[in-house]
């Protein structure tokens, strides 16, 4: 027999977004059930982004969850944009806008999530299949399997915070939504090293391909080479990793590198995929459900972290002050910023990566973008805001 819950919002997906977001509605005193179709293990053992703007921390801090990114996290008041043959573009965030970067990883900060969850007592359903949110115009319900038994949770609301093959974000009628794609022609490399970073975060453009050093910890580097889509894993050993690096990263930086074994190897491929709008009746849509950008820009997580401020905020108004317009505009709040980001990250990864065979007038004039940022301040204060991100 169906086991049948209730609860004011429904949150499919336990990723940053679907746990930020039940973590502030607990706060607003508004109820959430959050439903994960993978094991919380699985959810907390993945690797993925790792520098947060400077709006994402006040968000984390403002909630409370910020302990363990004060303890770890990393400051990182400068950018390195390199291409090969030329100058070293060192990007001064502080200086041009009074803040910087936070390198922190998404699995720490999701382990916090996690760990605040359970702490607050509040209710997630993870290992679950066949989740299908129903009814989303007049009264939302959701129903899913765990071990066998089949529940059904009543609410006010859903979210669909499930990430990029979302299911929530296909129950939208094809006819009421709009789309944007566009695949990159390759892939990143991605890294996880048990060795001291570079002090720097580092981006490079070789005629080889793309490069970026990053961080974890002061022990942890996180690195990453654009390869062919076609590479797997496999082909790439450390030996042929360390040395592509040393390859595509300008002989002044090398005294900066620390090898040692890789313990984390993934092929992540670049896409660039926006749907509108972020609510259909009842049924919102926030982070990678939404929008994917390529990794350039260091933006997904933020923009996941952004959408849930937005909405909790609208939830929160409509809840506790009876007031619905911030809910009415919150697709529209949203995508303001999403399509910001979606610009930033689209110009750095064509500027800074190679294109199968590139020798067209655009590779020229993206050539000619990078010697423009070199040569003018004022292009370089319009990229540091936009690298730590708008005020909420
Ligand atoms: P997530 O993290 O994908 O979580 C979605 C969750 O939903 C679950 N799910 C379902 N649950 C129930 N029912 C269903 N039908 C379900 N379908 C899916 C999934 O199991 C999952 O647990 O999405 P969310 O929460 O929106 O968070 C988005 C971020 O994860 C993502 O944007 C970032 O990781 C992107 N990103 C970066 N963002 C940054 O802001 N800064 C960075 O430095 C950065 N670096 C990166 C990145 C992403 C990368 N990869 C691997 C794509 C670097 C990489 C390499
Ligand atoms: C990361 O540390 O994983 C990272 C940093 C900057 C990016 C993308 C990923 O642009």
């Amino acid at each position: 027999m169906t086991q049948i819950l209730k609860t004011d919002v429904t949150i499919i997906g336990g990723g940053p977004a679907g746990m930020l977001l039940s973590h502030l509605l607990g706060k607003s005193g508004i109820k959430s059930i959050v439903i994960e179709r993978k094991t919380r293990s699985h959810v907390l053992g993945r690797i993925r982004a790792g520098m947060l703007e400077a709006g994402t921390v006040d968000v984390l801090r403002q909630a409370g969850l910020a302990d363990r990114l004060d303890r770890e996290a990393v400051v990182q008041e400068k950018v390195h944009y390199g291409y090969e043959g030329k100058e070293t573009l060192v990007l001064d965030l502080k200086a041009f806008t009074g803040r910087w970067l936070t390198a922190f990883g998404q699995t720490a900060l999701t382990e916090e999530l996690y760990d605040s969850h359970d702490r607050a007592g509040r209710q997630l359903f993870d290992d679950v299949s066949d989740v299908r949110p129903q009814d989303l115009l007049l009264k939302p319900f959701t129903t899913f399997t765990k071990n066998g038994q089949r529940y059904r949770v009543d609410s006010e609301f859903v979210v669909g915070c499930d990430g990029s093959y979302s299911v929530c974000r296909n129950t939208i009628p094809k006819n009421l939504r709009r789309e944007w794609v566009r695949e990159y022609p390759f892939g990143w490399l991605a890294v996880l090293a048990d060795v001291p970073p570079m002090p720097q975060l580092f981006y490079a453009r070789h005629s080889e391909g793309f490069l970026l050093a990053s961080k974890r910890t002061p022990q942890l580097s996180r690195y990453y080479v654009q390869v062919p889509v076609k590479d797997a894993v496999e082909d790439w050993s450390d030996d042929r990793f360390w040395k592509t690096i040393f390859r595509r990263l300008p002989k002044t930086y090398h005294s900066h590198v620390t090898t040692g074994p890789s313990i984390e190897k993934s092929i992540v491929p670049l896409r660039s995929y926006i749907s509108e709008p972020m609510q259909y009746g009842r049924l919102f849509l926030a982070g990678d459900a939404a929008h994917i950008v390529p990794p350039t820009g260091a933006k997904g997580l933020n923009l996941a972290v952004s959408d849930v401020y937005y909405l909790h905020r609208a939830l929160d108004a409509a809840y506790n002050h009876k007031d619905p317009t911030m809910l009415e505009e919150y697709s529209q709040t949203a995508l303001r910023r999403v399509w910001s980001a979606v610009n930033l990250s689209w110009r750095l990864t064509e500027i800074m990566h190679v294109f199968p065979g590139e020798s067209s007038l655009e590779a020229k004039l993206l050539e000619n973008e990078f010697d423009l940022l070199l040569e003018r301040p004022c292009k370089q204060a319009a990229l540091a805001q936009e690298i730590v991100g708008l005020h909420l």
